[in-house]
């Protein structure tokens, strides 16, 4: 008989990924459990239990007293016996969270949880934000076995301090002040361990364990090869391990991590749509346009490939995430489109880092049962089959537009604000599509204008200012409103990271728009990841030596012609420009 592995399930986030990790690593029969009678059902048979959660702190909370759960979950590691937490299932375990005032958690720890802060003296010192949420690959400062700092050589869980783990949240067990130091102390002495990790200053828990529990801060089932191996520790019951060259990432010691200690994060993005055949295929456009030219008329898709085997293609590669864009859901529902949500699926099943989906992302009407389908249910459709973000385009136009119009009142049923109340900030991407707007003065807009220095980059009357218009449908619809403005309003009703292309430059293989993503980057104080106009790896090298501190650098026809792997481009960052980067592809699980 198969090894049985059990799951809470409360429908927090994205649980298809965790299933195929497990699958992946080996032939476990996995067995759901949503409430208290699954639990009693099955109790007697656990003996790995896998308490994952993404999301709010407080909805997670009373998902599982509203199940019933909290208790046997509690006498369940009274007993002894094996659980490992992965994020907020990890946060569940302490005491409260700032993030749901007056929820109590599972209480086995007496700590409180703490947002980051964005305000952080090692960034600020530096003339930036440091961005929260903490979305990226770090590493783990100190793993301690009770008080004792285990050895290097040693790895705990398969836990070490080379490889890189794959972290999503605002809210962390911050050690604050000695007083929280101290606490740590007596909680060493009364039996459990702890390992460390730090963003920009700020020192956090990102695992504990103790006895049979295990927990991770950062996402085990999202961290390639190395979190493979963490996951597995735990299957195994392989508590104490020793680092070897095949468990390590290849690391250059001369290189240079940023302030906030992630790693540079490299992510491919696969623009997805059908062609004239009506099958999926991986397109890239020059400027959006997505058909062959010739002689000025345009012709078919162009076709550069299966959609799920590029994927893959790119994770094998080192890619640090992947992006699909399924670029024409506007015309079609992706409630109707299950060739999309099956390319999610069977990506899902091989790719063991954060996968991204957008397209069509807003309320919709059900084209069968010509039922409302309100946007959180689709992008729950998205996250049930494999999603850990959902990216929001041309929907987000329209709900920052209202905002505006509204005084910036927040509306509290616009998509960015039910989604991200439901599945946590960090799972809310807005993608911005703008277009540069010369201008001859700068006051003729009420956007926030860039004056430009350059000559060469003067309009075509001289004009020295510009803003960036957003558009919508693909660049199809010019809207009067700047990209800044529409990621400010989007952040203040709750998007946790930003997709910031540009028309201008996209598919011109002449590097990124520097000068809008300056612009954003130093007013909004979520993610920014960098798009459109990667050519080479010296580009990535150009943007992230930004003194406004990009958090990530997307690429995609680079990849797509083959002119350049993901790794090779790890590889230049890490070897050239002496940068920090996660390179797992000589590691074995
Ligand atoms: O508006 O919520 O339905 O989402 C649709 C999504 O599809 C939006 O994110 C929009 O950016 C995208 N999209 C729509 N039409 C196109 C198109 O190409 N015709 N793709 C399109 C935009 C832009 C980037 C591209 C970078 C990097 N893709 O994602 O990948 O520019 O390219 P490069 O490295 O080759 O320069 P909704």
């Amino acid at each position: 008989m198969k090894e049985r592995v059990h799951i809470i399930d409360v429908e927090s986030g994205n649980l298809q990924s965790l299933e195929n990790a497990v699958k992946h690593i080996g032939d476990y029969e996995i067995i759901f459990i949503g409430n208290s009678d699954d639990f009693e059902r099955c109790d007697s048979q656990i003996s790995k239990l896998i308490f994952p959660g993404v999301g709010n702190y407080g909805h997670f909370v009373r998902q599982l007293t509203e199940r019933n759960l909290a208790e046997p979950i509690k006498k369940y590691i009274e007993s002894g016996r094996e659980i490992m937490g992965i994020c907020v299932g990890l946060q569940a375990f302490f005491s409260t969270s700032e993030e749901s005032a007056g929820v109590k958690g599972l209480e086995l720890l007496d700590f409180d949880l703490s947002k980051f802060n964005k305000n952080d003296p090692l960034l600020t010192s530096k003339h930036l934000f440091k961005s929260v949420p903490h979305i990226g690959w770090n590493t783990i400062t100190d793993i301690y076995q009770g008080s004792q700092v285990l050895d290097s050589q040693k790895s705990y869980y398969n836990l070490n301090r080379v490889n890189k783990y794959y972290f999503v949240h605002s809210y962390a067990a911050i050690l604050k002040n000695d007083e929280d130091w101290n606490r740590l102390k007596s909680l060493q002495a009364s039996g459990w361990d702890f390992s460390l990790a730090t963003y920009g200053s700020e020192v956090f828990l990102a695992a504990i364990a103790y006895k049979g529990l295990f927990a991770t801060q950062f996402h085990p089932e999202k961290s390639g090869v190395a979190g493979l191996r963490v996951l597995k520790a735990f299957l195994k019951g392989q508590k104490l391990g020793v680092v070897t060259k095949s468990s390590v990432q290849p690391n250059s010691l001369d290189v240079e991590v940023s302030p906030t200690g992630l790693s540079r994060r490299i992510i491919a993005c696969l623009d997805v749509r059908t062609n004239d055949d009506g099958d999926l295929v991986v397109t890239k456009g020059d400027q959006y346009n997505v058909r062959e030219v010739t002689d000025g008329e345009n012709g078919n898709v162009r076709n550069l490939g299966k959609p799920v085997e590029l994927a893959t293609k790119y994770y094998l590669q080192g890619a640090d995430e992947i992006t699909f864009l399924n670029i024409t859901s506007f015309r079609n529902s992706p409630i109707a489109d299950l060739p999309m949500l099956e390319v999610l699926k069977k990506s899902a099943e091989q790719i063991f880092v954060p996968l991204t989906v957008g397209g069509g992302i807003k309320d919709l009407i059900d084209p069968v049962s010509g039922q409302k389908y309100p946007a959180v249910k689709v992008a729950e459709l998205y996250f049930r089959s494999g999603a850990d973000k959902v990216s929001i385009g041309t929907e987000a136009v329209l709900i920052a537009e209202q905002y505006y119009a509204n005084g910036k009142q927040k509306s509290g049923t616009s998509a960015i604000e039910t989604i991200s109340r439901c599945f946590g900030n960090q799972a809310v991407v807005i993608s911005v599509d703008p277009k540069r707007k010369y201008l001859s003065s700068p006051s003729a807009t009420d956007m926030a204008v860039i004056h430009l220095k350059d000559p060469s980059q003067f309009g075509p009357n001289g004009e020295e200012y510009c803003y960036y218009q957003v558009t919508s449908q693909g660049g199809r619809k010019v809207h009067e409103l700047g990209a800044l403005e529409l990621c400010q309003a989007c952040e203040d009703l709750g998007a946790g990271e930003i997709l910031l292309n540009s028309i201008d430059s996209d598919g011109s293989n002449a590097g990124f728009n520097l000068e809008l993503l300056r612009q954003v980057k130093e007013n909004v104080s979520i993610p920014v990841i960098a798009s459109s106009g990667a050519g080479r790896p010296e580009h990535f090298e150009e943007v992230f030596r930004m003194d406004c501190g990009i958090d990530a650098a997307l690429g995609a026809g680079m990849f797509h012609r083959g002119d350049y792997e993901v790794n090779s481009v790890k590889k230049y960052l890490q070897d050239t420009s002496k940068m920090d980067v996660r390179l797992d592809i000589e590691l074995e699980i």
